[in-house]
């Protein structure tokens, strides 16, 4: 069986203590290759060879670093079909997801930051008649970058573009659930002659070799993506070592639409961003809040919509959703959908498990669900379940469903479905989350901040907040 290599110091290496993992096709429930189990010595040979590299790295002229991630790009882009299939088998998304998505995305956010570098700029203020500032920004060092598996390469990429452009070295390590991606982009690397230790890649669980590399005490800065639950393990850890910390965590992010929407815009794009890759987005929206006036029809149009999305084989053309991530993932949905009946939830589509015929008899699949019939306040609204399932609940008055979107431990996103101007900026500007979409979903420019407000995590992310945080800014103070 193939076995996944860590990338240490330029080479491709299995893991100090030869111990590996399962890396599962979640679309067939089987095991297809092996992983490394790393540990604290695979972790301290990364951090090493990253330290020795930062030097030479940080001090290249920002065009030579540049070239090179362009370089990078390139092979994203030339090996973008294997690097769709492996991000489909891994995660279990539809391969057309990951050819229109994730792939081309990875190679963006490489573009994005080997070009944004060459205009990063620093400040100078004068102080009267006094003295002159000026402000550097030097990159930190070594740095670790965490990343989750439901959008691997791409959170992968997100993460150490702008640490690699910054000039830092990086220990990164991609969820043990999809590994296979980051392997792929570890070759590519060494072919774009990326130097030896600027970019490490560990492979192995989270609460081992993620953990050394928290602990490290040579690790300065840490830009983690994942689950709430992580986020506050690792800001346990880092905080009292005074570590720079990005948290992007989980959400539970409300869709509001008012009944003057655009209604078959305000259907359509609901679908998307309620089960594309499964429901597994952060930045999905998991409760949907209809005015009253028009609920019955949003809820009518939407289930009949849902009814028709084809879950099946991630390979084949015509399917629209894939399996989930793992055994264990699908039974927390299923766990959750049950938990939502408990709770006086009925469900109006999907529910449970199902079973595709042929290759993907053993896969984790699960239905497109919809529940109703639920208040704001019960569990199945308040914490994020990261699958297939919606919760839709009818609204009267403005301020309700202000109250409602914001009534939830996390703040990660909204949309506002309306044709009113003055009320789509009205509500935007109440909503306590860190993006706000008006008519649309997902749609992204990667200068703009990404991130929480509250349990959805802490720091920015994307343009110039991503290179500001993988570097280290110092005042020169002159007297005139
Ligand atoms: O993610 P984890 P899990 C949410 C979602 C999901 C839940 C749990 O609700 O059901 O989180 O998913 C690494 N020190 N999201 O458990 O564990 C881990 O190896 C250092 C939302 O799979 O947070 C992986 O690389 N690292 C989310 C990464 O953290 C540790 C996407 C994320 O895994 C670690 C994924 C530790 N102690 C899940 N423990 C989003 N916001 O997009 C784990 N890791």
């Amino acid at each position: 069986m193939e076995k996944i290599l860590n990338y240490i110091n330029g080479e491709l290496v299995p893991p100090a203590s030869d111990m590996w993992l399962d890396n599962y096709n979640p679309a067939e429930g089987k095991v297809y290759n092996l992983i490394p189990d790393s540990d604290e010595k695979d972790i301290e040979k990364a951090v090493a060879a990253a330290k020795k590299a930062f030097p030479a790295w940080s001090e290249l002229p920002t065009s030579e670093r540049s070239d090179i991630l362009l370089k990078i790009a390139e092979g994203i882009d030339r090996e973008f079909e294997s690097l769709a299939k492996a991000e489909s088998d891994d995660n279990g998304k539809p391969l057309k997801l990951a050819k229109a998505v994730d792939i081309p995305r990875a190679s963006s956010n490489i573009r994005f930051f080997a070009t944004a570098i060459l205009h990063f700029d620093s400040q100078a203020h004068q102080t009267d008649q006094q003295a002159i500032n000026y402000t550097t920004r030097t990159p930190l060092g070594v740095v670790g970058c965490i990343s989750p598996w439901n959008l691997p390469l791409y959170l992968f990429t997100w993460k150490i573009a702008p640490a690699l452009a910054a000039g830092c070295t990086v220990v990164a390590k991609p969820s043990e659930l999809t590994p296979m991606t980051a392997y792929l982009f570890s070759k590519i690397c060494k072919e774009a002659g990326l130097p030896n230790g600027v970019l490490n890649v560990v492979h192995g669980l989270g609460g081992k070799a993620g953990q050394a590399i928290i602990e490290h005490p040579e690790v300065i800065a840490i830009s983690f993506t994942g689950g709430t639950t992580t986020g506050k393990k690792i800001a346990a850890t880092a905080a009292p070592m005074f570590k720079k910390l990005s948290l992007e965590l989980g959400g539970k992010n409300p869709n509001i639409i008012f009944a003057d929407a655009d209604f078959d815009e305000a259907v359509s794009t609901s679908i998307h961003s309620s089960f594309s890759n499964q429901g597994e987005i952060c930045l999905c929206g998991s409760r949907i809040l209809v005015e009253r006036s028009v609920y019955d029809r949003f809820v009518e149009e939407f289930v009949n919509r849902t009814r028709k999305l084809v879950v099946g084989d991630p390979t084949e053309e015509k399917t629209r959703v894939g399996a989930l991530v793992s055994e264990a993932h699908m039974n927390k949905v299923l766990s959750y959908i049950e938990l939502a009946k408990k709770e006086g939830g009925k469900v109006v589509t999907g529910g449970e498990r199902v079973i595709v015929k042929g290759r993907c008899n053993a896969g984790y699949f699960v239905a497109p669900t919809i529940i109703l019939g639920l208040d704001q306040q019960c569990r199945t609204n308040q914490e994020e379940i990261f699958g297939p399932v919606v919760t839709i609940m009818p609204f009267d008055k403005e301020e309700e469903v202000i109250e409602f979107a914001n009534g939830t431990a996390y703040g990660l996103s909204a949309t506002i479905w309306t044709e009113n101007l003055k009320r789509a900026h009205r509500v935007a500007h109440q909503l306590k989350c860190g993006i706000v979409w008006v008519n649309c979903w997902l749609l992204r420019d990667l200068r703009t901040p990404f991130g929480g407000m509250k349990q959805s995590g802490v720091g920015r992310e994307g343009g110039w907040e991503a290179l500001r945080f993988f570097t280290e800014q110092k005042n020169i103070c002159i007297k005139l």
